[in-house]
């Protein structure tokens, strides 16, 4: 068995030593242009010359959650593209989910600057109960994001492409639901897949139709977002801030204005980190199933793009 590695931005020595130990079966090498055929391949976003040299691939495994990158080139016309499934990373998004909220809804961003200038003062308690989270996406991310808001006795409402059932959360599906599921709520976090679908999702529309005072997490994908369309609901004061992990263009040029928004909080992409042990030790349990003829969890559906 072959098994190539080329993903972009990850050193290649450990993956290729972790590959290596954890499949000491299979030849594992550094894609090069010219390489060998090979039955599998480890990638993060990937060049268009390494799938058009590779068309007998059996198997994709994206090196992250999210294949919207991978789903504008050419693929391998028989390869499963696999996704990681969680793999450490549903864990992280909650905690940065769950920060993003409680520092938004415990006005911590003001004490923290009330207290640099040397002012003790409290504000009032808000209600629990006036402060409704939605969460976009109810996948391997935003179901374990939803269940971590509910230990801290957030109200959730979640909302999906096909209707589904989470204890305690108020379930809404498709787009015939989402004008009641955005005016339920009153924080928002994406965690949807980018699919023609879902592109420009968060618009003057959907964000206008939150609750009064309204905030935005929005840990998913760049292109989710109108960047404008925000700007205008926060100068108009119909949103309250938003904390942003993912843009449009990453890193953002200089100029942009997200740099230095005082209601923006930004983080580099960095909300559920690619972990690399758990990820070589799914992706290898997996290739020995796919040897096996056995199914594999989180296979990506290539016409719904996710
Ligand atoms: P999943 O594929 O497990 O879940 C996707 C969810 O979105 C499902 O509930 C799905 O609905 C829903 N959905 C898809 N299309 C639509 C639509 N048109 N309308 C309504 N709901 C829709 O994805 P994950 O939870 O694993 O990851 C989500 C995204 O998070 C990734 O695609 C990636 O872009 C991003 N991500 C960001 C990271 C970061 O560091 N910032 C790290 C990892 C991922 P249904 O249940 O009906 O299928
Ligand atoms: C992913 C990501 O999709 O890191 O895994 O964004």
């Amino acid at each position: 068995m072959r098994i190539l590695f080329h993903a972009a931005g990850h050193k290649p020595a450990p993956w290729l030593e972790g590959l290596k130990a954890a499949l000491p079966e299979a030849a594992v090498a550094e894609w090069a242009p010219g390489a060998p055929p090979a039955d599998y391949a480890v990638v993060w976003a990937p060049s268009q010359q390494m799938l058009d040299e590779q068309p007998q691939l059996k198997a994709l495994f994206n090196t992250g959650a999210g294949v919207d990158a991978l789903l504008q080139l050419r693929l391998p016309p028989h390869a499963q593209l696999v996704r990681l499934d969680d793999a450490g990373m549903s864990v992280q998004m909650a905690e940065f989910v769950c920060q993003a909220v409680i520092r938004h809804f415990r006005e911590l961003d003001g004490y923290e600057a009330d207290m640099r200038a040397g002012k003790w003062s409290f504000r009032k308690p808000r209600l629990r109960a006036e402060w409704p989270v939605g969460v976009m996406g109810l996948g391997v991310l935003g179901a374990r994001v939803a269940r971590a808001l509910q230990q801290f006795e957030f109200t959730v409402n979640g909302w999906s492409r096909s209707p589904r059932q989470l204890e305690g959360v108020r379930c809404f599906a498709g787009r015939g639901q989402l004008d009641d599921f955005l005016a339920a709520s009153r924080i928002l976090v994406c965690l949807l897949p980018l699919t023609p679908d879902t592109e420009n999702i968060l618009d003057r529309h959907t964000l206008g139709r939150l609750m009064p005072g309204g905030y935005l997490v929005n840990a998913a994908r760049g292109r989710h977002l109108v960047e404008p369309d925000l700007l205008a609901l926060l100068e108009q004061g119909q949103l309250a801030g938003a904390t942003l992990d993912v843009l449009r263009e990453e890193p953002p040029p200089p100029e942009h204005p997200f740099w230095r928004h005082p209601r923006i909080t930004l983080t580099p992409h960095t909300s559920a980190r690619t972990l690399r042990d758990e990820s070589i030790a799914q992706i290898a349990g997996k290739i020995r199933a796919m040897e096996r003829g056995e199914p594999v969890a989180g296979v990506v559906d290539r016409t719904r793009g996710y």
